[in-house]
């Protein structure tokens, strides 16, 4: 298609120290140059774009290292104000400042341990895009939801709620991780094709949103225990274009596998 491929490694609250970290980064890295057929450190057209999430304290330290190789660094989360009394938070303006690039908005582990509700992810959309970051907006239904049939109602109504607000042109700038909850390091991945027509159904709400334009060229990634073995089927699917992984992402070889997924 038409649409960038982007592969996306989310190492929550992981590894436990800076030097792990770091090792992670640069094992990563010296994967990549070995494989042949990787484009990643290529900007050229066709080629699968790479970002790492690490933890905040590494951030700087892993963009050092993994810049050379053409692979860009985000923020798990930011808080949705600019500066002040919030304890604890991080805001767009820090996290833009050590070179993000993309902010993870809406992640289920933030949804479900740390109160994030559609109206919160919707302040930190607009302010990731407000600071010239790109928001990767993750929707997707718990197992509850799933076992009740409301996939799609689920994901309709978070991606109308965190989009509320953002203009047609924003949306450049957006993507969204299709995650089903029961899916998320569990091992269960979802099937290929039941998860690429969730990806298609989103699509429907972006056209009823804005367009058909903004429908068809919105990047939407899959996560949920996403691995070497499941990533190429994963991405021969028609509206999947890129992954979000978690567990997988802490071992550089297998990253480097799902980066270089072949379809
Ligand atoms: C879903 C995913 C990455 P994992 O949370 O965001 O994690 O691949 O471990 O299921």
């Amino acid at each position: 298609s038409m649409r960038q491929p982007i592969m996306a490694g989310n190492w929550k609250m992981n590894p436990a120290t800076e030097a792990d970290a770091l090792n992670l980064a640069r094992g990563f890295c010296a994967m990549l140059t070995e494989l042949e057929d990787t484009c990643a450190m290529d900007a050229k057209e066709g080629c699968t774009e790479v970002v790492v999430f690490p933890p905040f304290p590494f951030i700087s330290k892993v963009k050092d290292i993994v810049a050379k190789y053409g692979i860009t660094v985000g923020a798990q989360q930011v808080y949705y104000e600019n500066k002040g009394a919030f304890t604890g938070s991080v805001a767009a303006s820090m996290v833009k400042s050590v070179g993000c690039e993309y902010v993870l908005c809406g992640h289920s582990e933030r949804r479900s341990l740390f109160s994030d509700s559609d109206v919160n992810i919707n302040l930190k959309v607009k302010k990731t895009l407000e600071f010239g970051m790109k928001p990767i907006l993750c929707v997707g239904e718990t197992q509850d939801e799933y076992d009740l049939g409301i996939t799609q109602e689920v994901c309709a109504m978070q991606v109308s709620k965190d989009l509320r607000g953002v203009s047609k042109e924003d949306m450049r700038n957006v993507v969204i991780a299709y995650e089903p909850v029961w899916a998320i390091g569990t091992g269960l991945v979802c099937d290929a094709k039941a998860a690429n027509d969730v990806h298609k159904y989103i699509r429907t709400i972006l056209a009823k949103m804005y367009d058909e334009e903004v429908a068809q060229s919105t990047r939407i990634q899959y996560g949920g225990s996403v691995t070497p073995e499941s990533v190429d089927g994963l991405m021969a699917m028609s509206d999947i274009d890129g992954c979000l992984v978690g567990g997988a992402s802490l071992f550089a070889d297998k990253f480097a596998r799902i980066v270089n997924f072949k379809s």
